[in-house]
């Protein structure tokens, strides 16, 4: 039987640390050579009260706004937690949580799921596995995203490379259709975009080190709440988003449809140099 922790799991390699909190299997922590990579708020909640405001909210079995609560309920349920290991060579470091129907879940969502959260790090890596499981006897469909808050030195010197000549939805203006004419995504104002079908991978510099990110999911999502946003979230100080990115993996749009009994394995890679 899994053991629901609620304390924290970390794991440290030679390179390496990553922490994650039972709280929505929430990545909270990653740091290489010392250098911290995730951005979580000052003023984030892990009461339960609400979701982690930084490091890796999972969202599933929806992104954004729509039938059930804004993210769906993964980041919003305590996980099980499963192993936390490192190998021999202490070069690889392992945390794995699972998570199952609860009434919670099924009051927002009346399907059977097994879910099954690896995070494993090793070098200068992060890779993070979600595999989703249909448990029930129809197929059913999901969309998702592993929400990413990166922390930068300077939002406005951060450019997103990787996304000229893509297609984007604004979410700032009813998810109007756009073409990113840039070679980089720059920030001056909110942003709040999903990019449609893209060429992994993406990069970016936090003001310190190369980020580069790969997955095998369709979408990416890029956000900013810029200071207006910023003031308005209880969570987040004023002055926050001066340091940090959301550069997000995500199947926002198209749902990946799960027949029954079957797999899908949405995985993203994150790697600093
Ligand atoms: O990052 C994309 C997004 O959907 C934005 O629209 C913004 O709402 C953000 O997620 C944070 O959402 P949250 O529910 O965590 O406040």
């Amino acid at each position: 039987m899994a053991e629901t922790k609620a304390n924290p799991v970390t794991v440290k390699t030679d390179t390496a640390e990553v922490t994650v909190h039972p709280f929505g299997a929430h990545v909270t922590s990653w740091k290489v050579d010392g250098e911290e990579i995730m951005f979580v708020s000052s003023l984030a909640k892990y009461d339960g009260s609400r979701p982690i405001r930084g490091g890796v909210p999972i969202c599933f079995p929806q992104f954004g706004p729509g039938p059930i609560k804004q993210h769906g309920f993964a980041r919003r349920s305590y996980w099980n937690f499963v192993k936390s290991e490192v190998s021999e060579d202490g070069k690889v470091g392992t945390i794995q949580f699972s998570l199952s129907p609860t009434e919670y879940t099924l009051e927002m969502w009346n399907h059977k799921f097994e879910l099954l959260y690896t995070v494993i790090i090793q070098g200068a890596q992060i890779q993070i596995d979600l595999v989703v499981k249909n448990t029930e006897e129809s197929a059913w469909s999901f969309t998702g995203c592993l929400h990413t808050y990166f922390g930068v030195e300077d939002i406005t010197k951060t450019q997103i490379l990787g996304l000229k000549g893509t297609t984007y939805l604004d979410s700032l203006k009813d998810r109007a259709e756009c073409t990113e004419e840039n070679e980089g995504v720059t920030f001056n104002q909110n942003v709040d975009r999903i990019y449609r079908k893209i060429d992994w991978p993406v990069s970016f510099n936090n003001g310190k080190k190369n980020v580069k990110l790969t997955t095998n999911v369709a979408d990416c999502v890029v956000w900013n709440p810029w200071s207006e946003k910023a003031q308005a979230m209880g969570d987040f100080e004023d002055s926050e988003y001066l340091k940090m990115v959301c550069v997000e993996p995500a199947q926002a749009i198209d749902p990946i449809e799960v027949a029954s009994g079957a797999e899908y394995t949405f995985t993203h890679t994150i790697s600093v140099e």
